[in-house]
Parts: C-alpha cells; structure tokens; sequence
C-alpha cells in the first residue's frame, strides 16, 4: 500500500514558527515571487481588486473585455487604448514601496536566491534589486521590439512618441514598436524559463507577494519547489489553493493552508509592506529597512 504520510516540515504551522524555522535553519535560498499587490502602495493600481484595480476601470477604452488590452489581436487591430494605459503606468512616475527594499535587503544579506515578478513597472530595478537576481516574468519596459521585422528601440525612445501621444511605428517598416512587455499568448523570456529549471529544486523558502495567483505559468511555479520548503503568503486575501475533491486528497498542486496535514504553507493576510516590515523586524533587520526606506 502506497504510504501517502507527509513529512512535517514547520513544527509549529504559524507566522512565529516559520520564523523560528528560518533562524534555526540556515534559510538561504530564499525565492520571492511578486504581483501587482506589491506596488498598489506606490499608486500603481492592481488589475484585479474590486474598485481600485485596472480591470474595473477600463471602460474608457471600450475594449471587449478588460484582458483584450493586453491581448496580441486586439493590439493589431487597435494599439491606441494599450498605449494610452502605458503612458499612465509608465515608469519613472512612481517610488518603489517597503516591500521592494525588503527584497532589496534580503539580496544584501545573501539570502536572496532570485526574485520572480509578474509587475512591468520596473520598480524592482529602481529599488536596486540586482540584475542577476531579478526576473521579469512578464517582460519589461526596459526595451521595444518592432512588432514585424523586431528592430529594437530603447525605453527612451518609445517613452517620448508615447508621451507626445503618438503610436511609436519603426523606423525601418511600417511595424508598431510594442514595449517587450509579456502579452497574453506570448511567450514568457528565456530567463525565466532558464532559471526556474535550477532554482526553484534548491529553494529553502518560497515567499509569495502581492499575486492573485490566477495568471499561468507564474501561478504554478509554486509547486515546483521541494515538498520540504515551507511557503509564505503575504497578500490581502488567501489565494493560490487548489478547490475541490481533488485538493482534499493533496492532489492538484497549489497552496494548502486549509489542508489538515498542511505543515509548509503560511498565509498572512494584510498588505505587503505591513508584512514585510514585520517580516525584517523578526528576522533581525527592521531598523535596517526602515534606514533604507527613509534614505531612498
Ligand atoms: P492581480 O491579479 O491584480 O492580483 C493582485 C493581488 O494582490 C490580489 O490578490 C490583491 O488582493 C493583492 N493586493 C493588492 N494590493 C495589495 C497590497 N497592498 N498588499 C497585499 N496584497 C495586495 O495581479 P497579479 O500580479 O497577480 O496578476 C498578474 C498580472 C498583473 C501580471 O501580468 C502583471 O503584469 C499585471 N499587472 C502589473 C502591474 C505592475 O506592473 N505594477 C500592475 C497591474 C497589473
């Protein structure tokens, strides 16, 4: 008979015992995977929140349904609502929040193995998460491609044709010049996919920031980890559990937090950077956010 018994991983399935874990442990792996919730405090709205997110307030553009801005048919056919949105979410008009510098320090620390972002606002870069350990999931403004003969173009350069208010187009065909940011359908960089092949087998802690976990692949990328790392969420609602019979009998993948034999996943609901000024207190490094926070 198959033996279905779960190691138990944190002895005491809290907040406290996840910490006490990771001081006992020697935590330092640690794999941050973000969303949109962690920069809703810079005043970059989310998509999905009720009232406040994009998807709620999208009817200006009259789309057909709030994706279809970011939907590859829709930008052929019509780029202006997508571009009218870039030139409102652009980089460079917002600060980074305390969730960002909290991923900045654990870098600084050496406890940082790679930080997974779906959020195209390039803060992680502005907060001074490394390169080497940064990856935008979903691309980025950082450059543009034409979308015909992919000629590249600098954020400079479509930034000034998106603030006059033009559609950029090539300067070597009639192709629209589209910021390499990640559509629906597209594929994801080859960062991402070469890097979760080797980090997420040797994660020792996975802390889940900010997402509605809804959006594949970054969704599932949760159960890519060993069953033996302990999983952190800090969101303002539980998210990422698989529903159903199937989740009742561990199957399905996801978080597992309601699970009776769940021993790994941590939910802490409220907002990011409430969560992780707590997070640093605990650890040992509060001051030190709150000098880095104040300083930036
Ligand atoms: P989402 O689906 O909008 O979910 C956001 C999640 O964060 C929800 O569960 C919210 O409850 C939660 N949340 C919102 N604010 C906070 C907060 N302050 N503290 C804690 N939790 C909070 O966003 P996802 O990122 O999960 O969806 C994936 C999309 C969103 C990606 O493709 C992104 O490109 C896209 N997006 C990015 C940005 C950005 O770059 N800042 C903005 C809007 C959308």
């Amino acid at each position: 008979k198959e033996e279905r018994e779960k190691p138990k991983i944190l002895d005491d399935v809290s907040f406290d015992g996840l910490i006490n874990h990771i001081k006992s442990k020697d935590v330092t792996k640690i794999i941050t995977m973000a969303g949109a919730g962690i920069s809703t405090s810079a005043g970059i709205p989310d998509f999905r929140s009720p009232g406040s997110g994009l998807y709620d307030n999208l009817q200006k553009y009259e789309l057909p349904h709030p994706q279809a801005i970011f939907e590859l048919d829709f930008f052929f056919d019509n780029p202006k609502p997508f571009f009218v949105l870039a030139k409102e979410l652009y980089p460079g008009s917002f600060k980074p929040t305390p969730c960002h510098y909290f991923i900045r320090l654990l870098a600084e620390k050496g406890k940082l193995l790679r930080h997974y972002t779906q959020n195209i606002d390039t803060l992680e870069r502005v907060a001074g998460i490394p390169d080497e350990k940064l990856v935008e999931a979903h691309g980025t403004f950082h450059t543009g491609h034409c979308v015909l003969c992919r000629k590249e173009y600098t954020q400079n350069w479509i930034k000034e044709k998106i603030f006059n208010d033009e559609i950029p187009i090539c300067t070597a065909c009639p192709g629209i010049v589209k910021p390499d940011i990640v559509f629906f359908g597209e594929n994801l960089p080859d960062k991402f996919h070469h890097c979760i092949q080797k980090d997420f087998k040797q994660c020792d802690l996975l802390i889940i920031l900010g997402s509605s976990l809804v959006v594949q692949p970054f969704a599932s990328l949760v159960d890519r980890v060993p069953h033996t790392c302990p999983r952190l969420l800090i969101n303002r609602e539980k998210v990422g559990q698989t529903s159903g019979i199937m989740s009742m009998f561990g199957f399905g993948g996801g978080l597992e937090f309601d699970n009776p034999d769940n021993s790994r996943d941590i939910a802490w609901l409220g907002d990011c950077d409430e969560g992780c000024i707590l997070l640093a207190e605990k650890l040992g490094f509060g001051e030190e956010l709150k000098k880095l926070i104040s300083e930036e």
